[in-house]
Order: C-alpha cells, then sequence, then structure tokens
C-alpha cells in the first residue's frame, strides 16, 4: 500500500511553484537551486519507487548543476550499475514533477505504480550524495523528506563527486556477486584507482606533477583525498580549491570555461613545456591542455584524450594477440573535431551518436571495447563482460597486464575526471609521450561554439544525430547554403538538452572563419 496520508502531508511541505515547468532532461532536473525544493522531495519518492520497480536494487541521486554557475543546482537517478536513469523513466520524472498540488502528485505516483506495475511492498534503498554548492544542503534536505515519506532505506554518501557516486551506487549492487565492482566506500574507491594507476607507472620514469585546476568545486576535496593513496610515485598540485568563498565555483575556472573560451583560467600561469588539467563543478570532465615552449597555450579536449587513449588500447590488444576477439570501437557526438573523427576513422569503428551520456554509453556498450568522451571532457571506456574475461583469463603478458590495470583505473560507470587523468598519464608515461606529441597525433580544425537565446528552442527539431535540423522547416537549406561558403567548414544547430537555448557549431579552415560561420549561422537562428 502507498502511504498516501504520509506522502502528501509532506508534500505540503514542499510546495511546486506554479509558473515553473520542470524538465528531466539529459542531466537530470536542472534549475535554479532555490526552486527545485518540491522537486527533490518528489524525486526522492521516484527514486524508491525506481529501487522498488527493480527489486529492491539499489537507486543512486546525484544533486548537482556540474559545470553550470553557483546559483543553479539540479538532480538526477543513477540505475543500479552505476548508469544513467533509463529514458523510459524520464517522462515518468517530469510527470512527477510537475504535478500541480500535493494531492494531484499522489495521484501521479499512484497512476506510475499502476503503470508500470510496481510491487509496493519492496523494498526501496537509495544512496544519495550532493556536490558543494550552497543550495545543496537544503535541497538534500527534501530528498530525504521523500525518501522517509515513502519509508525507503537510505545511505547518505555526503559530498562527493558524481562519478565516485554512480561507483558506489554499482558497487552497492554487485556486493558479493562475481561481478562485485570493488569496495562500496569512498576508500574502496581510491584505493581501487591509485592501486591500478601505481601498477601502471611502476618502472616508468615519474611523470612531471601534475596541476589540476579543481574548479573551487567538489573534485577538490576528491583531489586532495588522493593525494594520500598515490605514495609519493605521482604529485598532483591542487588550485582553484576555494569551497567557501560565495560565487566562485566553475567561475573562471574549471573544464567548461577552458573548453568554451579556449584559453587557461585567469588563475593559472604555466611553464613552458608544462601540462595540466580542469575538472568541472562536480569532477565528471575533464579538460587537458599544456604551454609549448614559447608558452604558448594548447587544448587537449575529449576528443584528443578518445584518440590517445583508444590507440593505445589498441594497440596492446593487438601486442596481446587478442585483436581478432576484441573490437575497440570510438563513439562520438556531432561535437567531436572533425579532424578527429578523420584521424580515428581510418584506424578504427567511429560511430556519431546524439549529445548525451545515456546515448554516448549505451553505444559504447555495443563494441567489446567501447570509448567515449564528449568533446568537452566528459567520457570513459566500457570494457564488455566478454572482453575482461578474455583479457584475464589470457596467459599474462606485460600488453595483458597493463590492459588489467586500464581496466580498475578507469570508472567505467561514467565519465570521472580524476580517474580519466590518472588514465591519460598513465598513457602519456607508456609512449614517452609530452603534451606535445600527444598533440601532434592530429590538427585540430579551429571551431567556435555560440548559444542563441530563442524564444522556443522546442521548435528546433534534429535528424541525423544531431547533424541536420528537420525543423524550423527550410532552416537546413540556409545553413548548408552559408556552410558552402567556406572550404572544409561544418556547421550544425541543435536545442540544447540542459539550458533554454540553441547551439549553433561551426568549424572551419582558420579561426576566422570558424567564428564567422558560427556567427552568420546563429544570425539565421535568432
Ligand atoms: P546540451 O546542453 O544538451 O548541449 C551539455 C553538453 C553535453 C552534455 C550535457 C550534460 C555540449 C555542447 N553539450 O548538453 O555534451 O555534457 O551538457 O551535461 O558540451
Ligand atoms: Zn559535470
Amino acid at each position: 500500500m502507498l502511504p498516501v496520508k504520509e506522502i502528501q502531508e509532506r508534500s505540503d511541505r514542499h510546495p511546486k511553484p506554479s509558473d515553473i515547468k520542470f524538465q528531466y532532461g539529459t542531466a537530470g532536473f536542472r534549475t535554479l537551486g532555490k526552486t527545485l525544493d518540491s522537486v527533490l522531495f518528489r524525486v526522492g519518492v521516484l527514486a524508491a519507487l525506481r529501487s522498488k520497480k527493480l527489486d529492491g536494487k539499489t537507486i543512486g541521486v546525484m544533486v548537482t548543476a556540474s559545470h553550470n554557475p553557483e546559483p543553479d543546482n539540479g538532480v538526477k537517478l543513477v540505475d543500479p550499475r552505476g548508469e544513467m536513469l533509463e529514458s523510459s523513466w524520464e517522462a515518468h520524472a517530469t510527470a512527477l514533477a510537475n504535478a500541480p498540488s500535493s494531492a494531484a502528485f499522489v495521484a501521479a505516483v499512484d497512476e506510475l505504480v499502476r503503470a508500470t506495475k510496481i510491487d509496493l511492498s519492496i523494498p526501496a534503498r537509495v544512496v544519495y550524495a550532493r556536490d558543494t554548492r550552497p543550495t545543496g544542503p537544503k535541497l538534500v534536505a527534501a530528498l530525504k523528506d521523500g525518501l522517509e515519506a515513502i519509508k525507503a532505506e537510505y545511505r547518505d554518501a555526503g559530498v562527493t563527486t558524481t562519478p565516485v557516486l554512480h561507483y558506489l551506487v554499482r558497487t552497492i549492487n554487485t556486493k558479493g556477486t562475481k561481478d562485485s565492482y570493488g569496495e562500496d566506500t569512498e576508500e574502496g574507491y581510491l584505493t581501487k584507482i591509485s592501486d591500478a594507476f601505481k601498477k601502471l607507472l611502476a618502472g616508468k620514469p615519474t611523470p612531471p606533477p601534475l596541476l589540476i585546476d579543481c574548479a573551487n568545486g567538489v573534485g577538490a576535496l576528491m583531489a586532495e583525498r588522493f593525494k594520500a593513496y598515490l605514495g609519493g610515485i605521482f604529485t598532483i598540485n591542487v588550485v582553484n580549491t576555494d569551497l567557501h568563498t560565495p560565487g566562485v565555483l566553475n567561475n573562471s575556472c574549471g573544464a567548461d570555461f577552458v573548453k568554451v573560451n579556449q584559453k587557461l583560467p585567469p588563475s593559472i600561469t604555466l611553464q613552458p613545456g608544462q601540462r595540466a588539467c580542469s575538472l568541472d563543478g562536480d569532477a565528471d570532465r575533464l579538460m587537458y591542455y599544456y604551454a609549448d615552449e614559447h608558452g604558448e597555450f594548447h587544448m587537449l579536449d575529449g576528443d584528443k584524450i578518445t584518440t590517445l587513449v583508444a590507440s593505445y588500447i589498441v594497440e596492446l590488444v593487438k601486442a596481446s594477440g587478442l585483436d581478432e576477439q576484441i573490437k575497440v570501437g570510438v563513439i562520438q557526438t556531432a561535437y567531436a573535431n572533425g579532424s578527429s573523427t578523420k584521424y580515428l576513422s581510418g584506424r578504427l569503428p567511429v560511430k556519431c551518436v546524439p549529445t548525451g551520456v545515456k546515448h554516448l554509453h549505451h553505444a559504447a556498450e555495443q563494441y567489446d571495447v567501447g570509448v567515449y568522451f564528449e568533446a568537452n571532457g566528459h567520457g570513459t571506456v566500457l570494457f564488455s563482460p566478454a572482453a575482461q574475461e578474455l583479457i584475464s583469463s589470457h596467459t599474462p603478458s606485460s600488453a595483458l597486464t597493463n590492459l588489467r590495470n586500464i581496466i580498475d583505473v578507469i570508472n567505467q560507470t561514467v565519465g570521472d575526471a580524476l580517474s580519466d587523468a590518472f588514465l591519460v598519464e598513465a598513457v602519456l608515461a607508456h609512449k614517452s609521450f609530452s603534451g606535445v606529441e600527444w598533440d601532434s597525433m592530429y590538427c585540430d580544425l579551429p571551431n567556435r561554439l555560440v548559444k542563441v537565446v530563442v524564444s522556443d528552442r522546442n521548435a528546433f527539431k534534429t535528424e541525423d544525430a544531431e547533424r541536420r535540423l528537420v525543423s524550423p522547416p527550410g532552416l537546413q537549406v540556409k545553413v548548408d547554403g552559408l556552410v558552402r561558403k567556406y572550404g572544409g567548414g561544418r556547421s550544425f544547430v541543435r536545442p540544447s538538452g540542459t539550458e533554454d537555448v540553441v547551439r549553433v557549431y561551426a568549424e572551419a579552415a582558420t579561426r576566422a572563419e570558424a567564428d564567422e560561420l558560427a556567427f552568420r549561422v546563429a544570425g539565421l537562428v535568432y
């Protein structure tokens, strides 16, 4: 039985603002933090229902707005294997969040229970965490109220990164099984990743210390904790670690700042030859960069990470004699730099999917080893169970041992900036690459990403993995007309899934042309 009275009474303490329509998008619910109280309460109830639906498996809830400005906040659900919420439930989430009153909310819950045939007698289990945003504690209190209203068991993972929460969900649900993914604690996470990293570095020259820009977010806590686990083998120097001054989170620092502005955060100075990286506000995106011998900045984004990592894994698979059995593939979105696609396509299967981790993750699962990084630095590598089995059962060789350690250094549940940084450092050490050699694998086409505020972003519909517009009618033809004027140019328009804007991306042979094409296409959209 649904505790109707309990839910309704508690829901009354979290009234829905009448003027807001919430939407569960690619990054869950995300908007101004102070408007999200009712959403968090309802997500508590929803997460419990999802757990009941999945036989009492533990569901994760992460309270974060990632790279967005500090006043924003958000919440997303994590399914039992640590992956994003199954898409069919996104509509349920949206429906529950928009019920206008407590009574309507209870009715919507009842409807969901019926429609999805949930057995309410099954216990519900949820683990949740939040990032460092000032609206976090209140939102977590609302979430807890929702969980208690429906009598779910819950575990508070405290203030931690998005990838740690995903790791916890997976480890909790596989504990004591043959699929065990590690200890279900933060220490378990730190130990698993750092042990594998140290093994990968054993016998290699110690890499130079790595400067990590933590975006003044929760990644600072985790990077700091990692230090104790690296056992003097690798040094990380953390900057932008201010978790207390209002307004500093993601402000002029972090992965998104670097990617969008294509420049160093003003708080960072690099010595010639020095390499560094930036995390975003919940530490699931990673942007690398280095200064060349003249001190000039060069960015090494998600596409560069894909290229480095996928090429190295292919080398190891070949050296292990497993290239017939293990096929490595790459998944990209339309935002991948055209040069990266060209470079990779000559060497590996490359697939383009719509923006959003769930699409990339799902496509990556179709390969024995699927490598995906969005250009913005969010990504991971997935090894199929069969590939992992082959790698662990084959007679050990140095290539195979490296592959095994790569499996453990990577957080396969979701993009994980710190784990990805260790992977990158390990590959660079193995290939004796500096930033320069890594960067020279291919040369990025100049590109520009701009946001356009429109009256209704839902009027923009796309096809072909978001590379072409089908609506508004006639617009794509005009975009094509402009693109033709730029040799080697490419441009596309799509509605954002996380902000109320339309994004325009353009690439061309020169910086000036890429900028011009982007702004001219934006002019068509506006
Ligand atoms: P939207 O707002 O749909 O473009 C952004 C990123 C995605 C993904 C999501 C989730 C760009 C251009 N878009 O999506 O790649 O990371 O946020 O956080 O970077
Ligand atoms: Zn993020």
